[in-house]
């Protein structure tokens, strides 16, 4: 009788179905959860041992780099050399690292998202996109590929239960790691993002620093009953981008990190190829969508490996409503296709 709670390598394993592309993304899911299941042992140790938390520089733009970004990192790219992957772009690497020339697909990660909440025992999170390597391209160009190419994304959040949101293009799927054999056991099958959950994500204290749109937009929101909604909303701030994502395709509500006005944050905080990517895959294969406040996450071409954008994901409804926030007012949006989609609507 098959069980109830198929590991991830069964998964794996009757999805691939013998195809040597699929093995080889197969393969790579499975060293990133090898990692992970050590980097989340890791993170429990917390305090006992030393440094975990602790800061060890700067990695500009408001970011810091502490010990454990660095630690996870290794962990990573370690894990990624034995798989089919001919290059990693990592946060916490300058240019992307060559692992084995000629591989089939390349991977871009934040190995530990919310690192800035390590200390504080609140849930972190890796987060990964991994991308064929087309005929012809080299592996630095494969990581520039707009997000509509990938062949899978996930998240692993470190909170309570070890967690892994992943995607083959075969729907958003939720496994767990049982805490005794450390086997990621599949938990959530086919996740559907809930359409009506009245509950928002952001980081309320920039409000004078958002563009016009999302001032109204929130506004809005925050009138509850007494406004145009007439619903009242509740707000969560988690701080770990992989914690809010969780917490929005388990019971809905909308997530938005707009670029600002803040030097360093016009185009918003949050990494395209390494972040919003691999969400906006999650999110439109749970009947979500994601943009940069107008444009699809998944349309977007990355110019760099680095590169920031504005986010905004959740229900569709909803993420379409904050884009005609934008529309109404010319000139205030911050994606550069705005004025693009308007001609196109127009
Ligand atoms: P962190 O810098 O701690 O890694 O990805 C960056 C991120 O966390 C997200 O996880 C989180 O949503 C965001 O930054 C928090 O930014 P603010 O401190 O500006 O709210």
């Amino acid at each position: 009788m098959p069980s109830e709670h198929p590991t991830l390598a069964d998964y794996l394993a009757s999805w691939s179905q013998g195809d040597p592309v699929l093995i080889a993304v197969a393969e790579t899911i499975s060293a990133l959860t090898a990692a992970s299941a050590e980097l989340s042992r890791l993170i429990a140790e917390g305090p006992f041992v030393r440094g975990l938390g602790e800061t060890i520089g700067d990695a500009g733009g408001g970011d810091v780099k502490k010990f454990l970004d660095v630690e996870s990192h290794k962990l990573f790219k370690s894990a990624l050399e034995k798989a089919p992957v001919a290059a990693m772009g990592s946060e916490e690497a300058d240019a992307a690292e060559v692992l084995n020339d000629g591989a089939a697909l390349v991977v871009a990660i934040d190995p530990l998202d919310g690192s800035s909440n390590i200390d504080t025992n609140v849930s972190i999170g890796t987060i990964f996109s991994v991308l064929p390597v087309p005929d012809g391209m080299s592996p630095d160009a494969a990581l520039l590929q707009a997000g509509k190419e990938q062949v899978a994304s996930g998240f692993i959040l470190y909170g309570p239960q070890t967690t892994l949101v992943v995607t083959v293009r075969d729907g958003t799927h939720i496994f767990t790691m049982a805490p005794d054999d450390r086997v990621f056991q599949l938990t959530r099958r086919d996740l559907k993002i809930a359409p009506d959950k009245a509950e928002y994500a952001i980081n309320a204290s920039n409000e004078r620093h958002w563009p016009a749109a999302v001032q109204a937009y929130m506004r809005d929101l925050k009138a509850g009953r007494d406004g145009p909604r007439r619903q009242d909303f509740n707000m969560r701030w988690v701080g770990s981008l992989v914690a809010e994502a969780y917490r929005i395709l388990i019971r809905g509500g909308i997530f938005l990190y707009p670029g600002d006005a803040r030097k360093g944050y016009e185009k918003g905080r949050l990494r395209l190829v390494y972040e919003a990517i691999p969400l906006a895959l999650l999110m439109s294969q749970a009947g979500g969508a994601a943009t940069d406040g107008v444009t699809p996450i998944l349309d977007i071409e990355p110019e760099s490996l680095h590169q920031r954008v504005s986010l905004v994901f959740g229900p569709p409804d909803e993420v379409e409503r904050i884009a005609q926030y934008y529309e109404a007012r010319p000139g205030d949006g911050n994606s550069p296709l705005f004025s693009e989609r308007g001609l196109l609507r127009g």
